[in-house]
Formats: structure tokens, C-alpha cells, sequence
């Protein structure tokens, strides 16, 4: 008895599945239904998107490690460019939802060639992701010193423990900031830039929108691939609400939709009821039992994909506050990795 816990209203509020709760019942109560995509990352889902990123079809990571791979040295020579009384600075790099790192690796092999020694500060919700992340960098980079914090980088009171008395680079790549309406992208760059001091600096991968080179259906592929990876990362959702919150979806009556809006400039991923249906959801923390009530054909929307031009890039980090310095596309413009200065 002594080690119960008192039951703390704010503890409570705060645990994960009340988090998983509100925002599953302020989604699919509102018309058209949506569910928030962070709600894809449970343990499988994370699982999944690993897998779409090996995938032929998914070209958004392949085509940055590319870019990391030709440019790193360059990248890392313009990110340290002298500025004032800072002649030589000392690249320090944070990384925003680095999951396990993967491709962070050729940039930091690049900063040690550079400096000798460098810190590498991985920003990420999941413990297990950075735990990998720093076992992956040791066995691989050696001269970097990883220091890991668990962190929701996207809420503002965020303090990034930016080392004084070097540069910072903050990554933020993979295509992540795609997922945020343009309003939360732009804050949450403005809340990153809040961090940083004046010639601190900030490398951006955005996915590129479809042009001569770059079809629609390329990008449509990406997000329905042949393996039906990305269906099974959609459908996921359903099964994380099965387990978490004991509600009764059946994964296999809801179809994985991609489509193209090209007035917003986005893939859109939507779970398609395939008959008329109900679902059931016990109360709990959030408020009272559901019914929920689907139609033939009616949609869940779980996630925007944002797809850029270069001027939108570079208008995004203006208004947070950022001053575009280079950027660098493949030979196809299907990806950019952008270099801004704070
Ligand atoms: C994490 N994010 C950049 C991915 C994307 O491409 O928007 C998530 C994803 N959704 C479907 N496939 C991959």
C-alpha cells in the first residue's frame, strides 16, 4: 500500500492513453472524421514506417541520404561559415524527431572530418528510437559524443540545452515538417528558432511537389506501395484503437486511400469504410461511450503530406524567423535539403 500512488488529477491527465483519448474523441466526433498522424507511431506502426522507408516506391528517404551522401562536406562547410568574431565556430548538431538516426550518421561523419569531436544532441518522444539512435552512432561515427533527450519537440516549452560556445545546426529532416498544416509548421520552426542564437543554423528535407520531372504518380506509389506496407501502417491506427482504448474497428472493413490534393499541395491518406458500419468506443477518460456512425465509402483522413516548391520552402522559413542560404536537389527535383540561418 505504501507505494500507491495518490490519485493525482494532473498525472493522470497527462499519461499517454488519456493523451491517445482526447484526441481520438475530438476527431472522430468532428465531420469530416479525422485522426491526428501521430497517433500512427506505436511500437508496430514505428515498425512500419522503418519498413516504407526501405521500399522501392518510397523515394523521400533514399533520395535524401543521396543528397547527405554528395553534399555532406559541403553542407557542413556552409553551416560553419565564419560570421562576426566567429571565425572557426565549433558545429554543435540537434536533430528534432530523430527516430534511430539513420541517415543523421554521413552528416556527422562529415562534422568529425571537419572539428575531430563532435556533440550530437538526437531530440525524439521514443525512449527505445533514441536509445538506437545512440548505439548506431557509437558503433559507426566514432569522435561524436551523443547526448539523447526525450522530448515532444513540436510543444513550445521545449528548452533544447543548446551548448553555449559553439554554433548550433539543428536537422530537421525526413520530410517531418510535411506532416504539420503550414500555421503548425511555421510555429513549430518559430518555436525552434526561439532556441537559437543569431547565425545558428537549420537543415531542412522537404519532399518536393510533383513537375516536369516528377509525376503524380510517382508520388501517388509512394504512399501505396505494391507490398501494401503503407496500407498496413494505415490500418494500424485502428488496431492501436482496438488495443488502447477497446474499441471494436474491424481493420479489414476500411480500405487504405492515397490521394492527391493539388490545391493544397498534399497527399492526403484516408481510411475508406467499405460497407456501412458502426463502431463502438467504451468511455473512458475523455468523456462518455461512443456509437460511432459510418457510411459506405466515408473516411477517416489520417494524414497530410505536404509537398513543396522551392519558394515555398523558403517563404515557410522566413516566416519563422529564418533566412534561406542554400539548398540542394537531386537531378530528378524530387526532394530538397535546404540550409537556413537563424
Ligand atoms: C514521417 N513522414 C515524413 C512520412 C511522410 O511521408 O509523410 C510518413 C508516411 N506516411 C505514409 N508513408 C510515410
Amino acid at each position: 500500500a505504501d507505494l500507491l500512488l495518490p490519485a493525482n488529477e494532473s498525472l493522470l491527465a497527462s499519461s499517454p492513453t488519456d493523451a491517445v483519448a482526447a484526441e481520438v474523441r475530438a476527431g472522430l466526433t468532428s465531420t469530416p472524421k479525422t485522426l491526428s498522424p501521430w497517433l500512427f507511431y506505436d511500437e508496430n506502426g514505428s515498425r512500419l514506417f522503418e519498413q516504407i522507408t526501405e521500399l522501392p516506391e518510397y523515394y523521400l528517404t533514399r533520395v535524401e541520404r543521396d543528397l547527405f551522401a554528395l553534399y555532406a562536406g559541403e553542407i557542413i562547410e556552409r553551416a560553419a561559415e565564419p560570421l562576426g568574431d566567429d571565425l572557426s565556430p565549433m558545429l554543435t548538431l540537434i536533430e528534432l524527431g530523430a527516430g534511430t538516426a539513420t541517415k543523421t550518421g554521413i552528416l556527422l561523419a562529415a562534422a568529425v572530418r571537419r572539428q575531430k569531436a563532435v556533440v550530437y544532441q538526437p531530440v525524439d518522444v521514443s525512449e527505445t528510437a533514441l536509445a538506437e539512435a545512440t548505439e548506431n552512432i557509437r558503433a559507426n561515427v566514432p569522435g561524436v559524443t551523443v547526448r539523447c533527450q526525450v522530448a515532444d519537440y513540436t510543444t513550445q516549452a521545449l528548452p533544447l540545452n543548446r551548448l553555449t560556445d559553439t554554433r548550433t545546426l539543428a536537422l530537421y529532416i525526413g520530410s517531418s515538417i510535411g506532416n504539420f498544416s503550414p500555421e503548425d509548421a511555421r510555429d513549430v520552426l518559430r518555436n525552434l528558432r526561439a532556441q537559437l542564437l543569431p547565425g545558428d543554423k537549420l537543415l531542412l528535407g522537404t519532399d518536393l511537389a510533383p513537375g516536369k520531372s516528377k509525376s503524380v504518380a510517382q508520388l501517388l506509389a509512394a504512399y501505396n506501395d505494391a507490398s501494401g506496407t503503407t496500407a498496413a501502417f494505415n490500418r494500424n491506427v485502428l488496431v492501436r484503437l482496438n488495443r488502447e482504448l477497446g474499441a471494436d474497428f474491424n481493420p479489414e472493413a476500411f480500405d487504405h486511400e492515397a490521394r492527391w490534393n493539388p490545391s493544397e499541395s498534399r497527399i492526403e491518406m484516408h481510411l475508406v469504410s467499405r460497407i456501412s458500419q458502426q463502431v463502438h468506443i467504451p468511455a473512458n477518460s475523455a468523456g462518455p461511450a461512443l456509437t460511432l456512425q459510418f457510411a459506405r465509402g466515408e473516411t477517416i483522413h489520417t494524414e497530410n503530406s505536404y509537398k513543396f516548391t522551392p519558394v515555398r520552402v523558403q517563404q515557410l522559413l522566413q516566416s519563422a524567423g529564418f533566412e534561406l542560404s542554400f539548398s540542394w536537389e537531386n537531378s530528378e527535383h524530387a526532394f530538397a535539403v535546404s540550409l537556413a540561418t537563424a
